[in-house]
């Protein structure tokens, strides 16, 4: 409506300057029809920014949230200790551990020929040395005291030759051949009994190997024996004496 009267306004002013100018008074026509609307105008620019709108109103509750597990929190203290457990059954023993025969037989036989291989060296760094059994006559040709052979050969790791068989008898009379003195010291006394001749030690005699009339403890101070080195033989003599040393090992 407002672009028809816009229309019809210009249409009325134009008119009035295209008209001439009434010479004489005349009366007013009839209106002519209206003219037809014209082309719609360009668009206009835009407009400035509106003002800033009042607040939404509250939106709906939401829905309830998914529960999630934190990560786990720092390592609190040491608790105190607990109580005192109860003591357990009687466990099953373990077996020893078994050697087989073989490693037992070898292991022996080590040990045996460890021990021959140590006496052997033992009896050979004297001067001279004889087997005889599983035992070894040594000397190095010394001559002292009953007492003092004594303490000689034990010092050497051995101890004062003692004939326990006709065998060992014979080759201690042997080795003594070898020697200067005509008899060496053997290791039996009657020093705790008169008469009664005894190893050191006290034990039996194995063998005795006395002369005829021996021993016969003569002018009461013969209480040492002594062995013929011509005829394996013994008697008693007196333990002061000096006579040859032989001692006896076996280990
Ligand atoms: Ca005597
Ligand atoms: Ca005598």
């Amino acid at each position: 409506m407002a672009l028809y009267l816009a229309v019809l306004l210009l249409s009325l002013i134009g008119g009035a300057h295209t008209e001439a100018p009434p010479s004489c008074l005349a009366s007013a026509g009839v209106p002519g029809n209206p003219g037809h609307n014209g082309h719609p105008g360009r668009d206009g620019r835009d407009g400035k920014d509106g003002r800033e709108g009042v607040p939404g109103l509250k939106g709906d509750r939401g829905e309830p949230g998914v529960p999630v597990p934190g990560p786990p929190g720092k390592m609190g203290p040491a608790g105190p200790p607990g109580l005192k457990g109860e003591m357990g059954g009687m466990g099953t023993p373990v077996e020893s551990v078994k050697t087989d025969p073989l490693t037992r037989s070898l292991q022996a036989d080590v040990q045996t020929l460890t021990s021959r291989l140590s006496l052997i060296e033992k009896a050979t760094s004297f001067r001279i040395f004889r087997k005889v059994g599983m035992k070894y006559y040594v000397t190095n040709g010394w001559k002292d005291t009953f007492d003092a052979g004594l303490k000689l050969c034990r010092d050497a790791g051995g101890d004062l030759a003692l004939p326990k068989s006709e065998e060992e008898n014979q080759a201690l009379a042997k080795m003594l051949s070898d020697l200067t003195a005509p008899f060496g010291w053997i290791r039996t006394t009657d020093r705790k009994t008169e008469g009664t001749f005894l190893d050191v030690d006290e034990s039996a005699l194995s063998i005795t190997k006395w002369k005829r009339g021996e021993p016969n403890n003569s002018g009461g101070v013969e209480d040492c024996a002594l062995i013929y080195k011509e005829t394996g033989l013994w008697n008693d003599y007196k333990c002061d004496n000096k006579y040859h040393i032989v001692c006896e090992m076996d280990k």
